[in-house]
């Protein structure tokens, strides 16, 4: 440690090897203090008026938007940087071809010589997390070094965050090492800038020795090392270590997860893979249309963005969501698309790169029919319609995001925070395709869900850096999170099914989705949001024996009747339009499948191929 560099770590920490792995990082990253989180409201307070103090944060109008702050980024750091993250295992075919990988002892060297003195000037924040339920049997815990305060709060509406963890920790638990600089020392003397970040960025993660190293942004998945990070590329490699001969392991998803409460009581748990900004926290949060609403249908928020799933002892499939708050895109939510998330952005709120208004509120591209006259954009700078039209400049990043905690959505399921977790009844797998695949389809089996999900493509959004709406694989949407080679991680998927079918469980029935199929003029056809509702009333029919469908080539779907209309006029020929199987594009479908196949021959079950073939011959 540096000579006038104190530890000071509380009484309450008695774990002796996060001390000393504090002070190691400290004597490398040489920052001018340590402060030890204890999650206290105090704490945050104090850290959000600083922020203010510094400019990092703008605080909103309490009158409007009560206890709520604003951030502006850097414009070169808004978003998730797939090509500068790193799975640095020891052998490349670990990280499989669709990860980026540097050998662990070079990548080590970088670090060194990157985190030597990174956060000189700066304090570094210690923030103990539990990802679930404290002490939950599937919960695991995380230590956050950080120079960010915003880090620091945004973990505190995230996670669990604070001094409870400790006990959970107690003087030898385990706890999974994460080290975050936004790369920026501080020379003293000099004013610092807003949004301190680096031009080099570095998103590590050592999957054997799990730890995670993140360099140079300050930004959502790059910084919040408990999301993306642990909770999906580290807790992926987890869960697939635990399987053995006696055990299937577990799996850590990018999954939402909701409850859903028939009229007649009965509640159904369902897990949903979407990519990032594919209208999950839509799907999430959605409220039934009117029609199925009069019915006594309700849904009920788990979670909104990640799902870690274990089997319990009858071999039943139980999940948590590791988060305890959303992380959400801003842009297009509105009273209409998403009303709980409007309320859950009340107050307590902390916004990311949205428009600033001149009564001290924010908006984005969609919140509001008609834009304010005039309001400072996510850059700092004046904006109005008139500007927007004619220069085509977005007042909202369109990856802004709210930071929010769960506890303020108005439909939290009242199980989200229960450690045992819920039962999942079924899995549904979406992508954002305007054409090909069709609104509904139940797999026949286990291992055709698998392929399914496997298969998935989706057209590309504004959550990470790239060209945007280009078809792009994105099996089980894990391509940017899965820890390890994705072929494997079909296997363990294949692996798990098989082991709780031979223990005589029950398992989830597997559906795949698209909301987003369009017309001749590029239209959405299907209304999506509520509307969904239908399609998941469909799915509990099938699992209960009680809907029909009808079996095609690639699985079940529903004809015009089997859905339930009530309250909504879709006419038979739109339904037509978005369930219909276009033999021809299909065929082309099979090729890029056989393309993602051949990127990830290395460890590929061969099961998934003879599917293909099965699935092909069945086209005709
Ligand atoms: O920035 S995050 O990776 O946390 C959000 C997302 O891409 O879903
Ligand atoms: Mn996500």
């Amino acid at each position: 440690m540096p000579m006038n560099l104190t530890l000071n770590a509380p009484d309450y920490v008695r774990h002796d090897g996060l001390k000393k792995w504090v002070a190691d990082i400290a004597a490398k990253a040489k920052p001018a203090n340590i402060v030890w989180c204890d999650g206290s409201q105090e704490e945050y307070d104090r850290l959000c008026a600083q922020m203010v103090q510094s400019g990092m944060l703008h605080k909103l109008n309490p009158a409007k938007r009560p206890n709520s702050f604003l951030a502006r980024s850097s414009p070169d750091d808004v978003a998730r940087v797939e090509d500068r993250t790193f799975i640095c295992s020891k052998n490349k075919a670990e990280a499989g071809p669709t990860n980026n990988w540097i050998e662990p002892a070079e990548m080590r060297t970088k670090l060194d010589e990157l985190f030597e003195g990174a956060m000189a000037g700066r304090t570094m924040y210690v923030i103990p997390f539990s990802m679930g339920p404290l002490g939950s049997p599937i919960a695991q815990i995380g230590v956050e070094l950080s120079d960010s305060p915003y880090v620091v709060v945004n973990m505190r509406m995230m996670t669990r965050m604070g001094k409870k963890v400790y006990d959970v920790l107690g003087s030898t638990g385990e706890f999974v090492p994460c080290v975050h600089t936004v790369g920026a020392p501080l020379v003293a003397g000099q004013a610092d800038v807003v949004w301190p970040c680096n031009t080099t960025k570095y998103i590590v993660h050592f999957p054997e020795t799990r730890e995670i190293w993140s360099y140079g942004s300050g930004y959502g998945g790059n910084a919040l090392l408990g999301k993306k990070c642990f909770a999906l590329r580290i807790a992926s490699n987890m869960g697939r270590a635990e399987a053995s001969a006696t055990s299937p392991g577990w799996l850590a998803e990018h999954m939402l997860i909701l409850g859903v409460t028939a009229p007649w009581g009965k509640k159904y748990h369902v897990a949903a893979a979407f990519p990032s900004a594919c209208g999950k926290t839509n799907f999430a949060m959605l409220i039934p249309p009117k029609g199925l609403g009069q019915q006594g249908w309700k849904i009920t928020t788990i979670g909104d963005d990640i799902a870690w799933i274990k089997p319990d002892a009858k071999g039943n499939l139980r999940a948590i969501n590791p988060e305890a708050g959303y992380f959400g895109v801003a842009p297009g939510t509105n009273e209409q698309s998403n009303f709980n998330c409007m309320a859950t952005l009340a107050q307590d709120t902390i916004f990311t790169n949205v428009a600033l208004t001149d009564d001290g509120d924010v908006w984005w591209e969609g919140m509001s029919k008609v834009p304010p006259a005039h309001c400072i954009d996510w850059q700092g700078r004046d904006w109005t319609p008139e500007q927007a039209k004619e220069k085509g400049i977005k007042a909202a990043h369109p990856n802004a995001r709210f930071t929010v905690s769960a506890t303020q959505n108005p439909v939290l399921d009242p199980e989200w925070d229960n450690p045992e977790g819920v039962v999942i009844d079924a899995f549904i797998f979406g992508g954002r395709r305007s054409t090909t695949v069709p609104l509904v389809t139940e797999a026949r089996d286990w291992s055709e869900g698998v392929y399914m999900a496997a298969t998935m493509g989706s057209e590309t959004t504004a959550a990470a850096v790239g060209e945007q709406g280009v078809v792009r694989r994105d099996p089980f949407a894990m391509l940017p999170f899965c820890g390890y080679n994705m072929a494997e991680y079909f296997q363990h998927w294949l692996s798990l099914g098989e082991h709780l079918q031979a223990s005589g469980a029950k398992l989830p029935r597997i559906f795949c989705v698209n909301w987003f199929r369009t017309d001749a003029d590029g239209k959405f056809v299907w209304p999506g949001f509520s509307e969904n509702t239908r399609v998941l009333k469909w799915m509990l029919g099938r699992i209960e024996g009680e809907a029909k469908g009808n079996e095609h080539v690639f699985g079940i779907t529903p004809s015009y009747e089997d859905l339930d209309w009530s309250g909504m006029d879709f006419s038979l020929e739109k339904f037509t339009t978005i369930t219909s199987i276009d033999k021809a594009a299909w065929r082309k479908e099979f090729e890029l499948h056989a393309e993602l196949f051949e990127k990830l021959a290395h460890g590929l079950p061969p099961s998934l191929l003879e599917i293909k073939a099965g699935f092909e011959s069945r086209l005709g």
